[in-house]
């Protein structure tokens, strides 16, 4: 599978990326799993020492633990170094949408704070603007949601409440709350419709992520073999 390829790879060169001493914002998503992996292999290898990681979610956590990645709070350390995540769109401006996994709340906490933040994509995620493909993911708290719904489709958005696939109901985030995927015909203003989301009563985060990415590694597969971009 081409794609999984893809991920196995960028998620790979991003591992490479951590040095010794550091702490690592851990995310969330399948590609940034394979970052995570890498991480652990490098920790057991010796190549790779001391570092700890502050987990963006559940899925974050439980990976960590798996492959050996010792984890910190972000009442424990002063800064950190490196943040590893993942992105649903990045556009020529590296502007994201996140949220594919319902984790963009703590992924934003972390990824904002970082002093690099890395994002790890397969091509396939590269958009010229924001929005053509992946509707805006936007946490709320279950007691506001319908007045949120109304104060979004009068900016225009077409809310939908994000389902779960193996549980019964709406997604329940690790903050438990719930998540809307909100289309837009267009954002011609990321900045300002960030801002705007997060200012509707009830709106925990959304999934727009603006002058935050630092680098953008893409994996690719090129004549039949993968690379990094
Ligand atoms: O939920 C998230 O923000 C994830 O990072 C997601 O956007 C990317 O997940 P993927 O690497 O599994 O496509």
């Amino acid at each position: 599978d081409p794609v999984k390829v893809m991920k196995e790879e960028v998620g790979k060169a991003a591992a490479a990326l951590v040095k010794s001493n550091s702490v690592v914002g851990l995310g969330t998503g399948s590609t940034t799993a394979y970052a995570i992996q890498y991480i652990g292999e490098r920790l057991k290898s010796g190549e790779l020492k001391d570092i700890v990681g502050v987990p963006t979610s559940f899925q974050a956590e439980v990976l960590a633990k798996q492959y050996g990645i010792p984890l910190t709070t972000l009442d424990a350390i002063a800064h950190i170094d490196i943040a590893i995540d993942g992105a649903d769109e990045v556009d020529p401006q590296k502007n994201l949408i996140k949220g594919g996994g319902a984790a963009h709340t703590r992924e934003k906490v972390v990824d904002y704070l970082a002093n690099q933040f890395i994002v790890v994509i397969d091509a396939g995620k590269l958009v010229d603007k924001l929005g053509s493909s992946f509707a805006v993911p936007v946490e709320v708290i279950p007691m506001a949601m319908t007045p949120v719904m109304n104060a979004i489709k009068k900016l225009g958005g077409k809310p939908e409440l994000r389902m779960g696939v193996r549980k019964a109901g709406p997604v329940i985030t690790d903050q438990g709350n719930m998540v809307i995927d909100v289309r837009f015909d267009d954002i011609p203003d990321p900045v300002n419709l960030e801002k705007t989301l997060n200012n509707i009563p009830g709106v925990l985060e959304n999934g727009i992520f603006v002058n935050c990415a630092d680098i953008v590694l893409i994996g690719e597969v090129i004549d039949g073999k993968p690379s990094v971009r």
